[in-house]
């Protein structure tokens, strides 16, 4: 079956996580992403947190599914040479350097027009202009600088990051989103165009709702779905929210039927207003349907606190998939709180193609995520990440090099 993406060919400058997660999925999407990685080590995270000695780390094979691997030194002469065949050739080029590598390599926005005027350039930066902008970025500070930590955690703690990577593959989604924008511009225009995404930006983007809430907090001074509105006090800014839901539902985090020994035993559950009579009855409070104290959403909103205390005593009674079985009966929204070892073991998740088992030649078997994109008409196949310029030969020779100026490159250590 053909693939959404067939035919574009995508030169693959990135590195780490943010800029591999965005060509990753061009790749799953049937784009040919060749990645360019210097001879020796090629990505850094080949061998960061390495669980086998000398075989590529489950970062980089995790990351860099379907792509080719070829090594180019491009501040080479002979390097740049070849990387301007390549940029003549590609539809895209997609780089995280740190700011201003790629000009100081001699490749600015301007020269690679001139090179290739349909090539679309798509870029990861830490921070867009502004007094950040020359600033190296790692996950965790764009969370920090993004809004994340600030609105996460509890209000009697420091902030929390994620462990959600919203910085790093929250900003290869939104510059793969990009790159499909801009090749479909492409084909009316016939232009290429540069394409950014700040981490900064990408971030904040996820945490929309938090800028909704600073600017509520000051117009009326307090919001009732959060836990300080019964129990505390409400200072200028959005305070951490514990794990209160982010939008209308008030809901929180119930302790489960083992939670002593087991830190995940825990349930998200969700006092969704259409089912209150449905809790009440299920938790064996049916007084609470009729009590002015508990019959609106309103009369709640100041015990909600007590009212999951109530409910948790019911919940630790239960399983969390007890609880969910009862609670799924009576529509009432819940979820499981479930570990990455239930997550990988899960069969749905496996069947579906989210959860899929990939065999490497050094590492062998290892589990990854598969795309959780499912177009019906461009399946993904997920395939093995590719070891060190394991296609470094192959792509030359598609590029029009013969045995001899390959023999050449190499001699000079060029690839
Ligand atoms: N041949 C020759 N040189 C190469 C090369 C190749 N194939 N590939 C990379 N290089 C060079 C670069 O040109 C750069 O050289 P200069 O410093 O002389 O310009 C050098 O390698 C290092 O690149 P870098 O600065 O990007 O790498 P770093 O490890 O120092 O920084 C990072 C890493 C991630 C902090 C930085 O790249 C960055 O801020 N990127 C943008 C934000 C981002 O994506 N962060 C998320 C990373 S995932 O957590």
């Amino acid at each position: 079956m053909s693939k959404a993406l067939d035919g574009v060919r995508v030169l693959d400058f990135t590195h780490v996580q943010s800029g591999p997660t965005c060509t990753q999925l061009l790749a799953w999407f049937g784009a040919d992403v060749i990645k360019v990685e210097r001879a020796g080590e090629g990505d850094a995270t080949r061998g960061q947190l390495r669980d086998i000695p000398g075989v590529d780390s489950l970062y980089f094979t995790m990351l860099n599914h379907n792509k080719r691997s070829i090594t180019l030194d491009t501040k080479k002469t002979m390097g740049k040479q070849v990387l301007e065949t390549l940029i003549r050739d590609c539809d895209v080029l997609v780089e995280n350097f740190a700011p201003g590598a790629l000009d100081r390599m001699g490749f600015s926005w301007e020269r690679i027009q001139e090179l290739n005027p349909r090539m679309i350039v798509a870029s990861v930066k830490g921070f867009g202009p502004g007094p950040y902008q020359n600033c190296k970025v790692y996950e965790n500070v764009a969370q920090c600088a993004g809004g994340a930590a600030a609105t996460t955690g509890f209000d009697d703690g420091p902030p929390v990051v994620s462990g959600a990577q919203i910085g790093d593959s929250g900003s290869g989604l939104h510059l793969a989103l990009g790159i499909v924008t801009a090749l479909y511009q492409r084909n009316a225009t016939g232009r290429g165009q540069k394409v950014d995404t700040a981490m900064q930006d990408a971030v904040l983007n996820l945490c929309r709702v938090k800028l909704r809430d600073q600017q509520r907090l000051e117009r009326t001074g307090t919001m009732e779905e959060y836990p300080q509105f019964a129990e505390g006090t409400f200072g200028d800014s959005v305070p951490r929210a514990g794990n209160a839901s982010g939008g209308g539902q008030p809901g929180w985090i119930l302790k489960c039927k083992g939670w002593e020994t087991d830190p995940n035993a825990y349930i998200y559950f969700i006092a969704q207003a259409p089912v209150w009579p449905a809790i009440c009855r299920v938790i064996g409070r049916e007084g609470w349907i009729t009590d002015p104290d508990y019959a609106t959403p309103r009369a709640r909103l100041p015990r909600l606190m007590s009212i999951f205390a109530t409910v948790e005593e019911w919940t630790r009674e239960h399983t969390k998939f007890e609880a969910m079985d009862i609670l799924n009966k009576f529509d009432i929204p819940c979820g499981p709180i479930l570990s990455m070892k239930e997550i990988a073991e899960e069969p749905s998740l496996r069947a579906s193609g989210t959860i899929v088992e990939v065999d490497h030649p050094e590492r062998g078997k290892y589990l990854t995520v598969g795309n959780p994109i499912k177009l019906s008409d461009s399946p993904t196949d997920i395939i093995r990440s590719p070891l060190l310029g394991e296609h470094t030969d192959e792509v030359l020779r598609e590029l029009g090099y013969n045995d001899l100026q390959i023999n050449a490159l190499r001699d000079e250590r060029v690839i």
